[in-house]
């Protein structure tokens, strides 16, 4: 099984790993966060006569009234980081509960990880929570937080100084289920071996690969259908993006990402730390505070800049590596 996995992931580039994860002791708690979370974000909008009504209601109805009456989005308050750019010392709070963290450090996440990137492991700090409405705005149709993921390596979101040196492998987990009707990922299999390629500035600040609209017409894709309970892991020259939420339901994820311990994360602004090692000595992490004061330590060092991280696309100063159709 485990030799499979890794023969997978070499070959396509992606391994969907069935039940990894326990719903109860896994994926309830982040969902019971999330739920929580909500309710904050209803407090501060509603009458309280209007709140006890509201909390009888179902997760998903109460995020709908919440958008509906604020008009606003909240991808930023339901992320597992704090945003990329804001405007300058303004404190967004950011979704860092304790049952992430211990999603982050599962043993059964590790296990996969190890099969790909070896014992010595490394949390990398690029990593998002994704809470995707259904028929969401023009605006954000192309915004990877709320509405459809560009296509990108995921090599491509990295710096200089992790481009081409990290061993970075990403693990996609759902908190519903997913498929091609509410805007599971799309895939090129074996995309995996077409290096690092052009990437440019897409909607929203994303990086997005150069001619991507040429990838519809060239390739063979793949829909990344995933259970409740399963991971996907992903190579880091993987082209992938997501589909649009044609559903009627909100699609929830998140995506984590490790490293071989020690080597750059692409993104040093931001935490990284040791979560698996033969010498317990290397994890100098032990505990759920000291991971959101990591973050939080991060984010207002970043407060006056208005941004976390830049992004620094891979762009080569000749067009050999414009995605064009010798990828087919
Ligand atoms: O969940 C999504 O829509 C996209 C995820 C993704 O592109 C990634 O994890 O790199």
């Amino acid at each position: 099984m485990s030799k499979k996995i890794k023969e997978n992931f070499n070959k396509k580039g992606f391994a969907i790993v069935k039940n990894v994860l326990n719903y109860k002791s896994d994926i309830k708690p982040v969902l019971n966060d999330l739920d929580c979370k909500l309710n904050t974000l209803i407090g501060k909008y509603f009458t309280t006569k209007e709140q006890s009504r509201l909390c009888k209601l179902p997760f998903q109805d109460r995020y709908f009234i919440l958008t509906k009456k604020t008009k606003k989005t909240f991808h930023n308050v339901f992320n597992i980081r704090p945003p990329q750019k804001f405007e300058k010392n303004e404190y967004i709070e950011y979704f860092n509960p304790q049952s992430i963290f211990n999603l982050l450090k599962s043993k059964k996440i590790l296990a996969v990880v190890q099969k790909i990137i070896g014992k010595e492991i490394d949390s990398n700090p690029i990593q998002t929570f994704r809470v995707k409405e259904p028929s969401v705005a023009k605006s954000n149709y192309m915004d990877g937080l709320i509405g459809r993921t560009p296509w990108h390596q995921d090599e491509g979101t990295m710096n200089n100084k992790g481009r081409f040196k990290t061993d970075l492998v990403t693990v996609w987990i759902p908190f519903t289920k997913t498929t091609k009707k509410n805007g599971c990922m799309l895939a090129v299999p074996g995309s995996n071996k077409f290096g690092l390629i052009n990437h440019c500035a897409g909607s929203k600040g994303q990086v997005e690969i150069k001619n991507s609209e040429l990838i519809h017409k060239n390739c063979k894709m793949v829909p990344l259908e995933a259970e409740i309970g399963d991971i996907i892991i992903l190579n880091k020259r993987l082209f992938h993006c997501s589909l649009p939420n044609n559903s009627k339901n909100l699609r929830i994820s998140m995506d984590l990402r490790y490293n071989k311990a020690g080597q750059p994360s692409g993104r040093e602004s931001l935490p990284s730390f040791c979560v698996k090692s033969r010498n317990k000595k290397n994890i100098k992490l032990n505990n759920y505070q000291e991971w959101v004061s990591l973050w939080d330590k991060s984010y207002k060092r970043s407060l006056k800049k208005g941004y976390t991280f830049k992004y620094n696309l891979p762009i080569y100063k000749h067009s050999k590596k414009d995605y064009s159709s010798k990828y087919k």
